[in-house]
């Protein structure tokens, strides 16, 4: 954020255009969440935080009471943007709480920004410590899954999935993705295909039904997704296709682990049916969006006009289903119903 902008790369054009998007207003902020011009956990949890930063500075009078009005309406419209990822939630209470420290609106409006800041500088070095401890697990040679999208963009700076892998391979590892394309809105193939091209990582993108097929023939060494709400028994939600991924992995012997922060735990959400999972547009799944061989970037019809569709952006992946989840306070392994509450205690 600069002079109360919020910028950010426009990732619903990705990878035919690079745009950078400025909002100047909360509710603008709300709506590129609600859009998805910025999406992933990580990234709306930090741009909810900006938003909340935002309403502060746009708020104009002097009164505090009028002010943490204004302020606790700006959350519910942060709020309304998108139901899963927990992030969001979090990031916006935190915001929150810091500016009720505040005996003035010029101090509140301080306290919101450095805390909108502070969140941005945790997750970053949260994806740092858990590229680190992450790519402990992968050795030279390694053939990795992945699904949707968990890198930098869905994060700040390394991401959460990704990061073990950008890690791996500096550290001169031979690495190889599979990239889930991850439809409907193909985050897999059009934003993790983008960033493992832009760092030389050699990848390959399939279509989301090739997963089993590899895994049978032995040619997958290990899956890593992000997440977007785990609760407490080690339950996963992450974005629609993660679930199958994971019984596939387990039914053939392949270690499916899932990288996040410890802010993607939910400590108020006992197990994974308590998660609410995001319905989004039929038009996602009966319409598909891409550039033509002019380089004109266009939506073409896919199913019949008169069919319909629905379309889930979530689910959830019960917890033994998981190998181990990576964190930036470490890898929290078997049984994940007791090891998650212990790490939340030494948090
Ligand atoms: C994104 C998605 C990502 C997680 C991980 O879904 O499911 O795997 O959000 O994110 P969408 P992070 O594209 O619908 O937002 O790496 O930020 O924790």
């Amino acid at each position: 954020m600069e002079d109360g902008v919020v910028k950010m790369i426009d990732q619903r054009l990705l990878p035919h255009r690079f745009r950078i998007l400025e909002t100047k207003t909360h509710v603008e902020t709300a709506q590129a969440i609600k859009d998805m011009a910025v999406r992933g956990a990580g990234a709306i949890g930090v741009t909810a935080a900006y938003a909340m930063a935002q309403a502060a500075l746009q708020y104009r009078g002097r009164d505090l009471q009028e002010f943490m009005r204004f302020m606790e309406d700006a959350a519910e419209v942060v709020r309304n943007t998108r139901p899963t990822a927990v992030n969001l939630f979090h990031a916006v209470d935190r915001v929150l709480q810091a500016v009720r420290r505040g005996l003035t609106v010029e101090e509140c409006r301080n306290l919101a920004v450095e805390e909108a800041e502070r969140i941005a500088d945790e997750d970053a070095e949260a994806s740092r410590r858990i590229g680190e401890l992450g790519s402990q697990l992968i050795q030279d040679g390694y053939r990795i899954l992945t699904h949707c999208n968990a890198g930098a963009l869905a994060f700040v700076d390394y991401g959460t999935a990704l990061s073990p892998i950008r890690v791996a391979h500096r550290q001169g590892k031979r690495v190889f993705v599979y990239v889930d394309e991850t439809r409907p809105r193909c985050q897999g193939s059009r934003l993790t295909a983008w960033e493992l091209l832009q760092e030389g990582i050699p990848h390959a993108v399939i279509v989301d039904n090739a997963a089993g097929l590899l895994m049978m023939r032995g040619e997958i060494d290990m899956v890593i997704v992000g997440a977007d709400r785990i609760a407490v028994n080690g339950d996963v939600a992450n974005k629609i296709g993660t679930y199958e991924k994971a019984v596939l992995a387990k039914e053939n012997s392949v270690p499916f682990y899932v990288a996040a922060p410890t802010t993607t735990i939910d400590p108020s959400c006992p197990s994974g049916d308590r998660i609410p999972i995001e319905e989004r547009s039929p038009l996602e799944v009966l319409t598909a969006w891409g550039m033509d061989e002019e380089g004109v970037v266009r939506r073409v019809r896919l199913a019949p006009e008169g069919s319909e569709a629905f379309n889930p952006a979530f689910d959830v992946t019960p917890a033994k289903y998981i190998t181990a989840i990576i964190t930036e306070k470490g890898i929290i392994r078997q049984p994940l119903g007791e090891n998650i509450p212990a790490t939340l205690k030494k948090i």
